[in-house]
Formats: C-alpha cells, structure tokens, sequence
C-alpha cells in the first residue's frame, strides 16, 4: 500500500474539515530521478492542505505510505553549514540548561538524519542514540560513530529501547509534522523519557508559513503544520506541559518548543502570549486561511510572468538548491527546463539526478561567475538566502542576480 486518505482530523478526530490549498497532483518531492528512469511514469499523490475546523490543525490527509516516503532519503543535514551552525549551538544550549549537571546523561534523538546534531551533544560529552528509518542515512551515521537504531519509531520499538536506555532529553527536529500517528508519537516519548526529563522539539511554524507565503513547505513528508496552540493541545492530552517556546529564524520560522511530564517544570509567561498572539492573528479563523490560499494562485502568477520577462531579456536561468519545497514549487507553478537550465545543489546524494516531475537536472555547485550578468540564479532554497548570498558575492559584483520567489519574487 502505497498511499491512503484520511477522514478525520489529526490531533481531536473531528471530520468537520475544510479544503484550504489543493497543490495539485504531484509527485514525491525529495523521489529525484536517475537519468535511465526519466522514461518511467512517476508516481504521483494529490497535495492538498485542509484545515480542522474544530482544533484548527492544518495538515493533509492524502497520506503516502511512510515506508515508501523514507525509507531511502536522499536529505542530508550536513549538506546544508547554516543548519548545522544551528545544531551548534542548540546543543550547546540545551546542555547548559539541562544536561551539565546531570551524571551519565543521554540524549535521544527521534529523526536523526546523518547524525549532525547528535555529534554536538556527543561533542559535549553525551551520551546519544538516534533512531532514523532511512536506511542509508542511519548508514552514514553509525559509520560517523553516532549509535542510530535503523528503524520508525513505534511503540513497540520505543519498549525495546527503553529496557537499556531511558533519556533525560528527547529532541526531534523537523520529523513531528512527519509523523501520522501523533499520539503513538507521545507515547513513545512518554515510555523514553525519565520523569524529570525534557522533551525538546522545532517545527517549521504555521504563523511564518501564512505570513511568508511559504506554500511550498506543504509536501506529502509534511503531514501537519503546528501552531503552539495546537501542540499545546497535544501535549495536555498526553499529559505533557509546554513550558517554554523560542522563536528560530530557521527553515523559513520555526518555534523550539520544550515540553515536560506535567508538573516538572514552571511554564514561561510566554508560551500563554505567544498562543495569545495567534489567536488575535486569526489563527482559529476561516478567513486568514482562505486568504492565505488566494495569494498562493497570485504568487504563482507573478513568478511565471517573472520567469518570461527575464527570459526575453535572454537571461540564463538557473535554480539554485534543490531543496524538497523547490520541487514544490516547479511543479505546482509548471516551471521546466524552459526556463531553468539546471539546478546547483551542494547534497552529493542529489548531484547526477533528475528533479521528480520537472526533470532539471542537478549539478554541483559550480558557477561561472564571470559570465555574471548574464545569469540569474532562480533561489529555490530561499530559507537560506543571506547566507548564500553572502557566499555567492562575487556573482552579484559581476552582475549576476538572485530571483527570490516567496512572499513575492524579488531580484536582489
Ligand atoms: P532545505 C528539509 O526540506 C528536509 P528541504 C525535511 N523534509 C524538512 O522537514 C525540512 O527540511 C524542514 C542545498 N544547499 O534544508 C542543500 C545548497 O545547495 O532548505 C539542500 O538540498 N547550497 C526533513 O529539502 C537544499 O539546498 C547551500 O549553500 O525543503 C536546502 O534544503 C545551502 C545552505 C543549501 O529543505
């Protein structure tokens, strides 16, 4: 089984739910394509957003089977310096406020990808276990001497781990709007944490999502997209306490949230402000997500009218990164290799493939910056926009430009 639909909400099972973005079909957006396949017809899954109207979760319900999503994941953090800069000091962080003191500690980490932010923590003098179902990546991480058990994270694989292993910290980044079965989740954390321990999870947030316009953060490995009030509400349902929330400027927006075993630690004023801030944004409003949905078609629009205008001024187009959201974006606004000669992407995994429906292919990053003013470099990893920018300032002085697509394109 490779695919299914769901008819009741995600966090409260209430089915009054309402249809906010349909994306249209597409296909997996990290499934990169080798060149003997390009022949091959590609699977494809509707990628639609909806929105519970009773606890205002907003998340699809066309769901592809995980097994098929992420078994073999071609997403490596160590790919990206700034988000490992970031894993830096957020282990840096967590350990002065909770581990430092503590004898023996562990650190788990649910999605553990290549290891990256679990080698900080080991760095610091940790003890640390991954659990990540893809396999080649589990692979690279055990072979960086980062213990990574290769597997989902199930009931029945969080009884096993727990006979040995019980962790004053649990963190998990990235990988909560990934998972369908959110109350499993909860329980797993509950069964891995000692009961003074600390829960420590970032998402992308829904606040930035809406605001920003980041549309193309919506695929199919993206199952929910959390406001705190929402995850507030999950946690108080599993007996857990969000006691604290930090903003990150990563992935586009992204809240930090720390959550405890009820009644361990004493809740920040503002976790209850910032829940307060979203409901005076609109967030339990039709209205704020009915908009959101008319500016996405208008985006569509004026990056397209961009994306010609710049070609009759024989502009050489190419997109820069090859994250996941891009290929959102291509296929949902049909940008090909009309426009977009190829792709430069600094994930060696990526390099020698195919984008999955648009077929651009993708290089290393090789730029050739003399012919400057010629280029425009289309940044489908806009997440990271200073910090390539400032790595790419020899292009810009030659009179290269960068087209940033979201919250509307921009030449900088
Ligand atoms: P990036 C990832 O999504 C994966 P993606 C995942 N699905 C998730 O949940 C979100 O993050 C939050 C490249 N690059 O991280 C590397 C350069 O080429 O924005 C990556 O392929 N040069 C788990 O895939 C891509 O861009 C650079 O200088 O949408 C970035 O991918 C840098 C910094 C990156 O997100």
């Amino acid at each position: 089984m490779k695919f299914y639909k769901k008819n009741k909400c995600r966090i409260c099972s209430s089915q009054n739910l309402e249809l906010i973005l349909d994306l249209g079909e597409q296909p997996l957006a990290n499934a990169f394509i080798k060149k003997e396949d390009l022949e091959k017809v590609e699977n494809k899954f509707p990628l639609r957003l909806f929105l519970c109207k009773n606890c205002f979760l907003l998340q699809l319900l066309d769901i592809v089977d995980k097994e098929f999503l992420f078994k073999q994941y071609l997403y490596l953090t160590s790919a990206s310096k700034p988000i490992v800069t970031h894993f830096k000091k957020y282990a840096c962080d967590i350990y002065h406020e909770f581990l430092m003191k503590k004898d023996n500690p562990l650190v788990i980490e649910i999605g553990s990808n290549d290891g990256s932010l679990l080698q900080e923590f080991k760095k610091l003098g940790t003890n640390v276990l991954g659990i990540e179902p893809a396999k080649n990546i589990a692979k690279i991480a055990n072979d960086l001497g980062i213990p990574t058990e290769n597997a989902f994270l199930t009931y029945k694989i969080a009884k096993k781990i727990s006979i040995d292993n019980k962790a004053i910290v649990i963190v998990a980044n990235n990988v909560f709007g990934h998972i369908d079965d959110l109350q499993e989740l909860m329980k797993c954390v509950k069964l891995l944490l000692k009961d003074e321990g600390i829960f420590v999870f970032e998402v992308p947030y829904l606040l930035d999502l809406i605001q920003k316009l980041e549309f193309d953060t919506v695929y199919h490995e993206h199952l929910s997209y959390f406001s705190l009030g929402s995850l507030k509400k999950l946690m108080t349902d599993n007996e857990f306490e969000i006691f604290n929330v930090k903003k990150q400027k990563v992935h586009g927006g992204t809240i930090r949230v720390f959550a405890a075993k009820k009644n361990n630690f004493k809740p920040r004023k503002y976790v209850e402000e910032l829940i307060d801030y979203e409901e005076k944004f609109g967030i339990n409003k039709l209205e704020t997500y009915k908009k959101f949905s008319d500016d996405v078609s208008r985006l569509k629009k004026s990056l397209i009218k961009e994306l010609k205008k710049l070609k009759k001024e024989k502009k050489i187009i190419f997109g820069y990164g090859a994250p996941a959201k891009g290929n959102v974006l291509l296929n949902y606004c049909n940008i090909g290799t009309k426009f977009l000669d190829h792709i430069v992407d600094t994930t060696p995994l990526k390099q020698g493939l195919y984008t999955p429906g648009m077929h651009i292919p993708v290089k290393p990053v090789k730029i050739l910056v003399e012919k400057g003013s010629q280029q425009v470099a289309f940044l489908l990893a806009w997440n990271y926009e200073k910090e390539i920018l400032e790595k790419e300032n020899q292009f810009r002085k030659n009179g290269g430009r960068f087209l940033v697509p979201i919250p509307f394109p921009r030449l900088v």
